[in-house]
This record gives C-alpha cells, structure tokens and sequence, in this order.
C-alpha cells in the first residue's frame, strides 16, 4: 500500500468517514458485485480456510447485491465487537492505525467497473468488504486486527511503519495457512482475486515460505502483480500470539543491523513448502524486457 499525504476530500468527516449512501448504488453496481461474488463462492470451498465461509454464513453476505453497512454491522458488531466503516479511498497510515485499534475496518464505498473485473489498483468494496470482513468474524483474527492497529499507532512513533507494512501484505493481504488437506488461503488481496486464489495455491512460479514474523518485516513486496513469494501460518492462534508475545521496539532495532530481502529470496533458515521456478514473474519481465525480475 502506499504511504502518501493525501488531502482528506471536503465531504469526509475528521476521520476520513464518509456515509455509505446504500441506495445510491445502481442496479449495474449491484450486479458487479453478485457477478464478483458468485465466482469467488464457487472457487473458495477447499481452497479457504474455512473460518472465511463460516464468516460468510455469519455475516449473511451471501445475500444478493453490494452489503448495506447497517445492516452488515449490527450481526459483525454483535460476533466480534468489529464495524466496517466507509472511506472515500485510501487513508494515511496513522487514520488507518486509528480505527483499527479501535475496531472499526475502513472500506471504499466504490465498486470497480464492469471492465475492471480482474484487476484494479485501489481496493474497492469488494476487496475490503467480501476480502477482509469474513474473517473479521473470526475472534482470533478480530483480536489479531486490533492488535495490529495498536501495533502501526506505536510503529509511527518507532518510525517503523514501513516493516508493520510488510506484515500486514504477507498475512492479511497475502497470507496463506497451513489446512488439514495442505495449503489453504486466507489473504484479502487473494481471496477477492480470482486469477490469484488459483496461482497461489497451485502455481510452481512462487516461493511459499513459512511464516516468521522477522523475516517477513525484512521482505519486500510487490503491489503491482502476483506476489512472488507467500508466507505460511499454522494458524491464527499463533499468528496472533507472535505478535502479542513480541515487544515489536527490540525486534525493530534487531532488523535495523539486517538487510532488506528481496521478493523471490530464499534463505538456508527458511521454512520451504515450496521453492519458487518464479517463471511467471521472469516471463513477465521478459515480455516487459526488463531483465531485473
Ligand atoms: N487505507 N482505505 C485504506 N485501506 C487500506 O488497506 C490501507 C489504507 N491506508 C494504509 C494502508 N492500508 C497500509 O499502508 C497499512 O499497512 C498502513
Ligand atoms: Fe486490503
């Protein structure tokens, strides 16, 4: 994600809110939206951790059209003490933080257009809604959510916003976890994403690495493309104890005498599910002739 001054836009209240206005969204809007979420729901059953889809039952998202918030937020308040807030777009990091650490998810109002099925550059409210507020459902998640906007609120002070970055791409963007039947997905940016659910779980090309919260702090990540590398949790249980049992100020400082790691790096102490070919970010960078994959 980028960290940016932006100008908040008149109509946003101090904390960047804005009223979701459910009944200005047309039927066309609605219909991206159930087009976006039937192809998901048929693809996801075994490729997701399954505290997503009993997020889904949860939260009554199967219901047709674009999720009004009120009503949305009276059942995710009800399960996890959670509500999903609209914003005009992308907040700076510290609005972010904020109402993280105080339970509330920010999410665009805006759909993609029809054109932009499979890919567009801002999250829109079938990424943040469909992609995030599942899991939200899901006590330890919730908990790992709040901890991780407590968690940038003290970074910005540290001046570390740049490594709490990095964990939030490599698990709650891009995180896969380990399943009983093998790998499963729980990212966001992979479970709002039909082409990515597929490469991330199946494709030879990336490295899926165990998760270690020092070593994904050091890993760059791409915001342009398939990730090229993904990380592995046994399970949100232990992603959230690493990261309350961690006084993140000693780590930070361990990771300022480290160097920064590439997106396909592999070290000898890493954990390897899977060892990357990266043939398709290579390809990719050949069609692009640029050799520096
Ligand atoms: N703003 N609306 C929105 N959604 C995000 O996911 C988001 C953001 N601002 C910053 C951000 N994410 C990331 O840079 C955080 O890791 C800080
Ligand atoms: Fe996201």
């Amino acid at each position: 994600m980028p960290h940016f001054t932006a100008v908040r836009p008149p109509e946003a209240a101090p904390d960047w809110t804005v009223p979701q206005e459910w009944g200005q969204y047309s039927a066309q809007e609605h219909g991206v939206w159930d087009h976006l979420f039937a192809r998901q729901s048929r693809l996801l059953p075994g490729r997701v951790a399954p505290a997503f889809l009993e997020g889904l039952d949860i939260l009554r998202l199967s219901k047709p059209g674009i999720p009004d918030f009120a009503e949305l937020n009276a059942r995710l308040m009800d399960a996890t003490g959670w509500q999903v807030v609209a914003v005009p777009g992308l907040v700076p990091d510290a609005v972010f933080f904020d109402h993280l650490a105080n339970r509330r998810f920010v999410a665009g109002r805006f759909i993609r257009k029809p054109d932009q099925i499979d890919y567009l550059e801002e999250p829109d409210i079938f990424h943040d809604v469909f992609g995030h507020v599942p899991l939200l459902a899901n006590p330890v998640f919730a908990d790992y959510m709040q901890a991780y906007g407590r968690g940038g609120q003290r970074a910005g002070e540290l001046g570390a916003i740049e490594r709490l970055a990095r964990l939030y791409w490599y698990t709650v963007e891009f995180g896969l976890i380990r399943g009983k039947q093998g790998l499963q997905i729980y990212g966001a940016g992979i479970v709002s994403s039909f082409s990515e659910t597929l490469f991330a779980l199946k494709d030879p090309s990336p490295n899926r690495l165990g998760f270690d919260l020092g070593r994904v702090m050091r890993t760059r990540y791409r915001i342009d493309d398939f990730q090229q590398t993904y990380f592995v949790i046994d399970s949100f249980e232990d992603l959230l104890r690493q990261s309350l049992e961690t006084d993140f100020a000693p780590l930070y400082r361990a990771l300022d005498g480290s160097s920064d790691l590439g997106v396909a790096d592999v070290l000898d102490s890493d954990r390897v599910d899977h060892r990357g070919t990266q043939a398709y970010a290579l390809a990719k960078a050949h069609r692009q002739g640029d050799r520096t994959p």
